[in-house]
């Protein structure tokens, strides 16, 4: 009987998967979640024939140098910055994402910052946490925050989790305009009851801006002080998408001197390191890189991962076609390099 293929998972996953995986696959599973250094990332990967990563596994053309063995890596998450595609196709290493899995409730968390940073909610639980109501003399004009109906939406990147945003605002009857690289098809643009603006015209219009920008080298710090400085002083900023999109330190600026009137973020420049001019300010809102943790969305993702892996390997329902790779022209170049 020949060797089962070997399978590394580096971050603690549903037991489920897992045990989906240890069907096929001799499963190396981490119990614990932690980082791992480039050198332990290479030894690691030298050892498996796949691996399910996470997005602080950084795979580079060091991390694959003389590895034969790795066929795939499978990203727990829609975003693959931490992938060098390039490097993975040139060692002749499929990689996969999760999309579309996680649009929905990503959308939904973009509503949850946009509302908690408005109406300043995370402030306000804190004051009532920190016993501060009794005896307070609470007044009818304290803690005023921000409408969201009958404003302007604006969405920077209006891919598959920006449409979504965009939908979700006619319940709240605001007005929707957004920017991408390319305008959307008519009935796509009706669907969202969106306008494409230019990005100019875009921070300068929105009462909130919410950020779905996939993060690549042109778009570092595409919300730095340049563009903050267009905005409007009372516009609240949510970004969804990666940190180092929105320079951390100019925007923290910007809130501290009134220059915008709130922020809500769920990613950051140095994660897990949160800018310490941001934790000082009441006016935002800071999540740890939640946006796609609902069950449901977590459980989806680690399945989409898997199957990658199955299929990838040739084993299971859809043997030979992993249902999202990023480099399928890969796999055509194994039976000539990599039994
Ligand atoms: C993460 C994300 O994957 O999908 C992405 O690109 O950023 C998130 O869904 C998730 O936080 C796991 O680290």
């Amino acid at each position: 009987m020949t060797a089962k293929p070997k399978v590394w998972v580096s971050r603690p996953l549903f037991p489920d998967v897992l045990a989906r995986l240890a069907q096929y696959f001799d499963v190396d599973a981490e119990a614990v979640e932690r980082r791992h250094s480039a050198e332990e990332l290479k030894r690691k990967l030298a050892g498996v024939d796949a691996a399910v990563l996470g997005l602080t596994d950084r795979v580079d053309a060091a991390v694959l140098e003389g590895n034969q063995r790795l066929r795939v890596v499978a990203n727990l998450g829609v975003g693959f910055n931490n992938l060098d595609i390039d490097a993975l196709t040139r060692a002749g290493v499929l990689a996969s994402n999760t999309p579309d899995v996680l649009n929905e409730s990503v959308a939904d968390f973009a509503w949850a910052l946009m509302l908690a940073a408005a109406r300043r909610v995370g402030a306000a639980e804190r004051w009532l946490r920190a016993g501060h109501w009794p005896g307070s003399h609470m007044r009818f004009d304290d803690w005023l925050g921000l409408d969201l109906h009958g404003r302007t939406l604006g969405i920077l990147g209006m891919g598959r989790i920006g449409r979504g945003v965009a939908r979700r605002a006619a319940g709240f009857d605001m007005r929707v305009l957004y920017h991408n690289r390319s305008r959307l098809p008519d009935e796509v643009e009706r669907e969202c009851g969106a306008a494409l603006v230019s990005k100019a015209e875009l921070l300068r219009q929105a009462d909130f801006l919410v950020l779905v920008l996939p993060f690549t080298r042109e778009n570092r710090h595409a919300i730095g002080a340049p563009e903050l400085a267009q905005m409007k002083p009372s516009a609240v900023l949510v970004n969804i998408a990666r940190g180092g999109i929105v320079d951390d330190a100019a925007l923290a600026a910007a809130l501290r001197e009134g220059r915008l009137a709130a922020a809500g973020l769920d990613v950051f420049e140095d994660e897990p390191n949160v800018h310490p001019d941001l934790l000082t300010l009441d006016n935002v809102v800071l999540c740890p890189h939640i946006a796609s943790a609902s069950e449901e969305t977590r459980r989806a993702m680690a399945s989409l991962a898997a199957d990658n892996v199955v299929a990838a390997l040739g084993y299971g329902e859809v043997a030979g076609k992993p249902p999202t790779p990023l480099n399928p022209a890969v796999m055509a170049r194994w039976t000539a390099s990599k039994a």
